[in-house]
């Protein structure tokens, strides 16, 4: 084990690929703390600098769009330069080659930011949407932006109607696809895999919840405790993106 901070869970990483190894359907719930190491701003610190002054509720939200567009613009369009200029990193490639190791896994990912996908990670359930892409707020679907510059603010190439980004705010709710299938996982995995969020968003954090339920082996990857913590099975408390290679070596061996 190279990384030495890692060396005193040994015992924990064995039992880990040992569920893993065995496991016939294993869930996987990602969030902010997966991209951290690709240099994207677990969302809690997206609100730093410029944006400090800000609560999450205050941008994130249908009636933010509706009172303040332009802000809420110029937030996100600050994210996704953040994301263009991103890489996946080990951890996103580790859990696409653990997509490769386990008969099936699916990936829930609550992050925007297309980064899974980006590692090569097949059918990822993107259960808040993707910041990448615009919706038409008249038609409620995917659209083209007109390239009038006039329009300040980004139209749809279509109908004119105003564009938002095509992610889920609070007060909104799952589309359906990722809901379902998300909701049919976790009932159907025998290993459940937390990794890098903070538990606390809704109805994402239940997911897990419906795994224990289901007897599923619950395991955590975070460096801090969270809302899930005293729930699971395994903790394996540590960076995801050292964390998870490790884990899928010993899986492989
Ligand atoms: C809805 C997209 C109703 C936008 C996001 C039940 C109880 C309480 C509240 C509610 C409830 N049910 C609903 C609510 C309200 C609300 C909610 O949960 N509020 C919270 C704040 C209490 N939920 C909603 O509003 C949901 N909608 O309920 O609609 C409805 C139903 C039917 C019909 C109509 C309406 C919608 C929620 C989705 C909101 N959109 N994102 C955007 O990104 O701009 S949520 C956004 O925040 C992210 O997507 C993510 O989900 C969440 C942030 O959480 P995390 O990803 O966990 O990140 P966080 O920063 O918190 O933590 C990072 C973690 O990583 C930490 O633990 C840290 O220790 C760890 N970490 C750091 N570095 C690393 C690391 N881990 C590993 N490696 C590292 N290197």
């Amino acid at each position: 084990m190279q990384d030495a901070s890692l060396i005193p869970l040994a015992p924990l990483f064995a039992s880990a690929a040992e569920a893993l190894r065995n496991a016939r359907h294993v869930c996987v719930l990602t969030g902010a703390g997966t991209s951290a190491e690709s240099g994207i701003p677990t969302f809690r610190d997206a609100l730093t600098g410029l944006w400090s002054k800000f609560r999450p509720e205050e941008l994130a939200t249908p009636e933010a769009f509706e009172r303040d567009p332009e802000t809420v613009w110029s937030w996100y369009e600050w994210r996704r330069e953040l994301i263009r200029q991103a890489q996946p990193n080990a951890g996103h490639f580790a859990l696409a080659g653990l997509a490769r190791r386990v008969p099936r896994l699916t990936l829930v990912t609550q992050n925007v930011d297309g980064l899974h996908q980006r590692a090569g990670s097949p059918h990822v359930l993107e259960y808040h949407g993707n910041i990448l892409r615009d919706r038409c707020t008249v038609e409620q679907i995917v659209a083209d932006r007109s390239d009038d510059a006039r329009a300040g603010l980004p139209r749809c190439a279509a109908c004119g109607g105003l564009l938002r980004p095509d992610v889920v705010w609070f007060g909104e709710a799952i589309p359906d696809e990722p809901m379902l299938s998300a909701a049919a996982a976790a009932e159907d995995c025998d290993t459940f895999l937390s990794i890098g969020t903070s538990s606390l968003v809704y109805p994402a954090a239940g997911l897990a919840e419906v795994a224990l339920r289901r007897r599923a082996t619950v395991i955590e990857i975070n460096p801090n405790a969270t809302d899930l913590s005293p729930h699971a099975d395994i903790l394996l408390r540590g960076l995801s993106g050292q964390v998870l290679p490790v884990l899928l070596q010993q899986v492989g061996q």
